[in-house]
């Protein structure tokens, strides 16, 4: 009996709620698509982008038109209903017809919007929809440029809405949002306004508002007769539940529009938070009456071969990590990001500084200026309920273009610092009228220009981006620029708003040094800007650039197209860094023994083996082989042990507090590879004082060594260091191989490579790569005016294996091109206990990247 009563309960409530309240269902599904002036189309699901294999395999990716088609029926039914069409984003220009009419067209990449179709729909029939998406290049759209790749296609989500013919404002700027305003928080009382427009204004309309608290319960029932177009509710919270990370609770709102007759013809709900903040140029950030200092990470929002195009739950994943790490701060650099983000921020407790695509560089165009403009208010008006966000963002490193363009004239120097502030100033004013509650803030590069033009003195809050230890020597540096800022404009408030080293989870190493890639320096690095901030209270906080890895055409790192500075890799395993975070900042107990892609140590006789732990308490137990126990003191978040280790596999298991945590390690002795040649080949990453291991096979390349009577090594030469580069090799993608960190570094000039192996056959293989771009530049077989400058550099050399000539005049330019992976392999029997590869110069100094040696 109870059941049935139920039932029908729930049968009257779908029905009468399909009829008349809005409908909304995603469009995701099943459309034709092609290419601008492609002949073959393909059927694909949204999210989707044309750009995420192009991106990461040229360079340089499709720019321009792709088109969506599909055919839907439209029931008779609607007829007396209006239809819409919403997109959560398309990048970055979009136009939809409706039965080939033109029924919207949208300009930006990364906010939503919404257009009619009710008066182009043919009902009780198929209707032909046709979406023309374009990301071609634009000098009126930001962003004209950046470390990030502009994937094209509609990207996010595209939903389908129904509502009565009276509704509430769906198209325009606000995209639907109506705005749930807080203009006055304390612990007493909270004072909401909850404003809006209907469409369709016909007599005897009106809209019940009903507000629950954070646990559900009903808080407050409001009704109102709707005579004009806008609304506006008030009403007064007591004793608030207030938001924070910590607490992050959530009141929900739920307006209904309803006619004489009771019936539901729109409904909107929305979730709200009440909090009060400020920033202060001494006491940094003060949410709730409370200082709390921001630490947490950027985040760009593509995935490992997804581009942009990725599906909410991958949204929710990263929020998830990022909470998980510790972290109570997030900047969705550069841009607005998917609806999922900013509400799963609001569940989970994250503050957020969100921001609009303008970046680099400014045209100075009305055009540009204005669609900075509509993405700032689309931006605000859309994202505006949202308790999380606290900041709004309008710029980054907006002269950085200027600081590195040349022969720029006087005049057009001036011109583009009066264009861009004149720009600032119009985001600044345009985002307090919209919002007066919020914080403005931009983020600038590390040069004097935004001080001395006084763009900085425009926004509430200043974040930098400061790459000490990276672009710029010295990670010591960073705490006494940040006191020169604060000594110069005690006013203002600052954040560090990037920063971090790139690294690789292939690449590691004992002996971090800038620009290796390594994750030990990106330890030591995060290490020391968390030492540096904290010490500060005047710092707001930091914002770890980033929290993974994302994609970047232009960039040449040790993963091609790859921005390395992550947290996580692309596809979110985490690095190691990512566990130092949570040692930092997790208050309940944690312990973590770093390393993970480190396992094997190669150990000459007098190291030990260096083990660090990263912790949350003051010591560490560790426990080697389930019987010794060892303790250590904890130093910044890190428990360093050195353990006397005999050869073979270990087990390690750290303990903290109630936390544990275990690992295998492997000890193998330098020393006794040579011995070991019939069961394992011998592989060195030449001119590396780093360790590389291949994912595929897990195989390690180990850290290059001297012949000094130590078994192998080098003789002569010098690590090649690329001129006017900061990496140690070349920067530079290799092409035709995934072993880039192998081939990009190098040692050159070196005489010979010597191997105290017993008689016998052996297979050595020899890997290269010619990084001299200048000799591609000019051709090297019609070399001109400058012939004896470009013949010193073009390098030929001959190889010797035990007196054996193995190779005669290689020229690596000439032969295979530059920058290109080169291997050659030769089987040679010797009969001496020496292997001994000589490198004798022809023209320029002969180099070498990487040897495997077998015996056979
Ligand atoms: C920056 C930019 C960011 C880049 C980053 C980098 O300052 O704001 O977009 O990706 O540096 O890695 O160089």
């Amino acid at each position: 009996m109870k059941i049935f009563n139920l039932l029908l309960l729930c049968h009257l409530f779908l029905s009468f709620g399909a009829q008349a309240q809005r409908q909304v269902k995603t469009m995701n599904s099943g459309w034709e698509f092609k290419l601008e002036n492609s002949a073959e189309s393909e059927t694909v699901n949204i999210p989707h982008t044309w750009n995420a294999r192009d991106a990461f395999t040229k360079g340089q990716y499709f720019r321009g038109k792709g088109v969506y088609q599909k055919q839907i029926f439209i029931p008779q039914s609607w007829e007396e209903r209006k239809v819409f069409l919403k997109f959560e984003a398309a990048n970055q220009v979009t136009k939809l017809f409706v039965n080939d009419k033109l029924a919207g067209e949208h300009t930006g990449g990364y906010t939503a919007f919404v257009f009619e179709l009710s008066d182009k729909l043919k009902f009780g029939q198929e209707n032909q929809i046709r979406i023309e998406v374009d990301n071609s290049h634009d000098l009126d759209i930001p962003p004209l440029e950046a470390d990030f790749n502009f994937y094209g296609g509609i990207y996010r989500d595209i939903k389908m809405i129904v509502t009565g013919k009276s509704h509430f404002k769906l198209t325009g700027e606000r995209a639907g949002n109506l705005l749930i305003k807080t203009p006055q928080v304390s612990r007493e009382k909270a004072r909401i306004t909850f404003e809006g427009e209907v469409e369709g204004i016909s007599k005897e309309l009106r809209i019940e508002l009903n507000i629950r608290d954070p646990k559900g319960e009903n808080l407050s029932s409001q009704k109102k007769d709707i005579t004009s177009k806008d609304f506006i509710f008030e009403l007064d919270i007591d004793q608030p539940n207030l938001w924070s990370p910590d607490n992050p609770n959530l009141y929900s709102l739920e307006a209904n529009l309803i006619d004489r007759d009771g019936k539901i013809l729109d409904s909107f709900t929305s979730k709200f938070g009440c909090r009060w903040f400020k920033a202060d140029p001494e006491m940094g950030f003060i949410l709730n009456g409370k200082p709390i200092k921001l630490i947490g990470a950027n985040r760009h929002q593509d995935f490992e071969n997804m581009g942009n195009a990725v599906p909410n739950s991958i949204h929710q994943k990263d929020y998830k990590m990022i909470k998980e790490m510790g972290a109570n701060f997030i900047r969705t650099a550069h841009y607005p990001q998917d609806p999922e983000v900013y509400r799963i921020c609001d569940e989970l407790g994250l503050l957020v500084w969100t921001e609009i695509p303008v970046i680099n560089d400014v045209t100075d165009t009305d055009a540009y200026h204005q669609n900075s403009i509509n993405m700032q208010r689309e931006q605000i008006l859309q994202l505006y309920n949202h308790p999380s966000i606290v900041f709004w963002g309008y710029m980054n490193e907006i002269f950085i273009r200027l600081v590195f363009t040349g022969n720029m004239s006087e005049a057009a120097r001036k011109a583009k610092i009066e264009t861009s502030v004149e720009l600032a100033k119009k985001l600044e004013a345009e985002t307090k009228k919209l919002d007066s509650n919020r914080l403005s803030v931009m983020a600038l590069h590390e040069n004097e220009i935004y001080n001395s033009s006084k763009i900085a003195d425009i926004p509430d809050v200043i974040g930098w981006n400061l790459y000490f230890g990276w672009y710029t020597p010295g990670l010591e540096n960073l705490g006494k620029f940040l006191d020169e800022q604060h000594k110069r404009f005690p006013d203002r408030p600052i954040l560090i708003s990037e920063y971090g080293p790139g690294s690789d989870s292939r690449i590691q190493t004992n002996t971090p040094k800038p620009w290796d890639y390594s994750e030990s320096y990106q330890l030591k690095s995060h290490v020391s800007y968390f030492n540096q901030v904290l010490e500060r209270d005047y710092m707001l906080g930091m914002a770890a650039w980033n929290f993974a890895d994302f994609g970047s055409s232009g960039r040449q790192d040790s993963r091609p197209y790859i921005n390395q500075k992550g947290l996580v890799n692309f596809n979110r395993e985490p690095k190691d860094i990512y566990h130092y975070y949570q040692a930092r900042l997790l208050e309940e107990d944690f312990v973590y023994i770093a390393g993970k892609d480190f396992s094997s140590c190669y150990l000459n006789k007098i190291e030990n083996v260096a083990v660090k732990v990263f912790s949350n308490s003051d010591e560490v137990a560790l426990i080697v082989d389930d019987n010794e126990k060892l303790k250590a003191q904890v130093k910044d978040n890190i428990a360093e042990f050195n353990l006397d280790l005999p050869e073979g596999k270990h087990r390690l298991k750290a303990i903290s507090g109630k936390a544990e945590h275990q690992r295998d390690i492997e000890v193998i002795f330098r020393k006794n590879l040579l011995a070991n040649i019939q069961k394992e080949p011998l592989r060195i990453n030449v001119g590396a004082h780093t360790y590389f291991t291949e994912e595929q096979t897990g195989e390690v390349w180990i850290r290059d060594q001297a012949f000094q009577g130590n078994q192998f090594g080098y003789s002569g030469g010098e690590i090649f260091q690329q001129s006017a580069s900061k990496f140690q090799g070349t920067a530079s993608n290799i092409a035709l191989t995934d072993k880039e960190p192998l081939f990009q570094t190098m040692r050159e000039g070196l005489d010979s490579y010597n191997f105290e192996v017993p008689a016998g056959n052996y297979r050595v293989s020899l890997f290269f790569t010619e990084p001299n771009r200048k000799v591609s530049a000019r051709n090297i077989y019609n070399l001109g005016s400058d012939a004896a400058e470009i013949k010193e550099e073009i390098r030929s050399f001959d190889i010797l294996i035990n007196d054996h000539l193995v190779e005669e005049d290689l020229n690596l330019a000439r032969d295979y091109g530059i920058l290109q992976a080169v291997e050659l392999n030769y089987e040679i029997s010797i009969e001496e206990d020496l292997l001994r590869i000589e490198f004798k110069p022809r023209n320029g100094k002969p180099l070498l990247s990487g040897i495997k040696l077998e015996k056979l």
